[in-house]
Parts: structure tokens; C-alpha cells; sequence
């Protein structure tokens, strides 16, 4: 069977699979933590050091090129050693999202795998609009809750799963003690690849959302479901529509990006072991 049609037939022997690549490959049998890193945040993990291993996403099991600019669909192991632990982080550059029409597998394949190579905890990042005005471009924002605007999920069956730790109490607690000026909010996911009205904007404000975005969602249900601990960190790169009155561009978010990347990586790096 070619492993793009496992995928959609056995997600999750379609992510055992290639999790048994990332073993046999990086020579590591158990990851500890996975990174899902999105738009803009690709050169934090320039903080991380040097990758013990890297190839494309491409050549494990179930895995398709990245279709967006600034992604670039690499996988990594990296060793990060601090207070006299090794953790073992598992590195994916880049995401596939919903509006790609592709649907919900191989958005979540990512994550399975790296749950299915021993990841304990899930850490999901990506640039977002900010809702809330009191949020800035360039602030990166920590995942409280969500709302889902899509009406997907990557679950199917009498799985009840239930969501109100979503994102994890507890690491959330670890990450503002090291960084105390890091704030929360409500992201809501948005199928796009159209950005919302500000009318749309004004909902979601009225929801009680803080961030909008087009991925992040159905990555914390598919791991929470398999029994992962999820981190999510939004990167405000614009006002949402409406809010200053504004076109939106990804140049911008790119941009964005780029500028808070450094701060992002030694966060990521400062954080990761006190996590275990
Ligand atoms: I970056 O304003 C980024 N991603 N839906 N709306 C939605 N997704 C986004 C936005 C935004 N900015």
C-alpha cells in the first residue's frame, strides 16, 4: 500500500510506522518532547543548537511536502542538556493546515508520530492575528483555551474526549515562571485560507476569543487523545481585520517572525528541560 493511502485508510498505524523510522533513523528510542514549529518560528530552533539528525519530512512514512512559504518541511532530533538532564526533542518544521483541502489526517500526522516515537509532551507554535487589542504584533501569547470554528475533528467514534486541560495547567505554570511577562489567551481556529471580515472579528471578540489562526487545534486534540501534555504558543504577527483598520499580508507575519524568533528560541531552549 503506498503510504499516502495508509494514512487516510490507518492513521495510526500510518504514524507507528513512521515513528519506527524516526527510531531506527536518529538511533534515539524514545523522543521526549515534540516541536511543531509554524510560520515564523522556524529559526528559533536556531537556539537549540546543532541537530543530531535531520531529513525531509517527505521520506517518513505518510509525510507530504509543505505547500507555504516559510515552512520547510525538515524533521530534527536534537539533545538539550541542562541541570543535568538530556531531553530528547523531536523537531517538525512546519505543518500541513486544514485550508490545503487535504483534510484532517495529514494535519495531524505530525503529532501521532511523534506521540507513536515516545513524546510526552506536545509543543505546538504558530503566528496567529491578535483579537484582544491589548496584545501587540511581536508578542507571543500562551494558549489557554480554544475555540474550533471549523467543525472538524481528527477524532471519530464514540471517543469523548475530554478537553478541559487541554492546555496543560502545569506547563503553563513552568513557562510564565520563566518568562513572567508572558500573557494568556483564547485562540480560535479559523479554516481559512481566507482571513476573516471584521465582522467575523467582531464574533469572535464577542466569543470571548483573544487570537485567530488557521492551525493548532485539531494537533492538541489528536495528541491530547493519545495521552500527550500540550504546550501552545501564538505569535501575534497581525491585528486581526478590523482591529486597525489594516489590510492583512504574510509578508507581515513572516517578518514578524523573523524579529521575535531569537527571544522565541531561548524560551523554548530555557524551558524545555524544566518541563521533565
Ligand atoms: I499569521 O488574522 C495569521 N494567521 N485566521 N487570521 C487567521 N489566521 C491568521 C491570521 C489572522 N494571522
Amino acid at each position: 500500500m503506498k503510504s499516502s493511502e495508509l494514512l487516510y485508510s490507518d492513521p495510526l498505524a500510518c504514524a507507528t510506522a513512521a515513528a519506527a523510522e524516526i527510531i531506527k533513523r536518529t538511533g534515539v528510542a524514545s523522543h521526549d518532547v515534540a516541536l511543531i514549529m509554524g510560520s515564523g518560528w522556524v529559526s528559533a530552533v536556531d537556539a537549540l543548537g546543532t541537530a543530531l539528525y535531520e531529513c525531509n519530512a517527505a521520506e517518513l512514512t505518510g509525510f507530504q511536502p509543505p505547500t507555504v512559504e516559510g515552512h520547510s518541511g525538515k524533521v530534527r532530533s536534537y539533545a538539550i542538556e541542562a541541570a543535568g538532564k538530556r531531553v530528547n526533542a523531536l523537531v517538525f518544521l512546519g505543518r500541513t493546515h486544514l485550508y490545503e483541502g487535504k483534510g484532517v489526517e495529514p494535519v495531524v500526522h505530525s503529532v501521532r508520530t511523534a506521540v507513536k516515537a515516545g513524546c510526552k509532551i506536545v509543543i505546538l507554535t504558530n503566528a496567529c492575528g491578535g483579537i484582544n487589542p491589548k496584545f501587540s504584533v511581536g508578542q507571543p501569547v500562551l494558549i489557554r483555551d480554544h475555540i474550533s470554528l471549523t467543525s472538524v475533528s481528527p477524532l471519530s467514534g464514540a471517543t469523548f474526549l475530554d478537553l478541559t486541560d487541554l492546555y496543560s495547567k502545569r506547563i503553563r505554570a513552568i513557562v510564565k515562571q520563566q518568562d513572567p511577562t508572558l500573557d494568556e489567551g483564547v485562540y480560535v481556529h479559523w479554516r481559512g485560507p481566507t482571513y476573516e471580515t471584521p465582522a467575523e472579528i467582531h464574533m469572535m471578540r464577542t466569543m470571548g476569543a483573544d487570537l485567530v489562526g488557521m492551525s493548532t487545534v485539531p494537533e492538541a486534540i489528536a495528541a491530547h487523545a493519545l495521552g500527550a501534555e500540550i504546550l501552545g504558543i501564538s505569535l501575534v504577527t497581525n491585528a486581526a481585520a478590523g482591529v486597525t483598520g489594516e489590510k492583512l499580508n504574510h509578508e507581515e507575519v513572516i517578518a514578524a517572525g523573523k524579529a521575535a524568533a531569537d527571544r522565541m528560541g531561548a524560551l523554548l531552549k530555557g524551558v524545555i528541560p524544566k518541563l521533565f
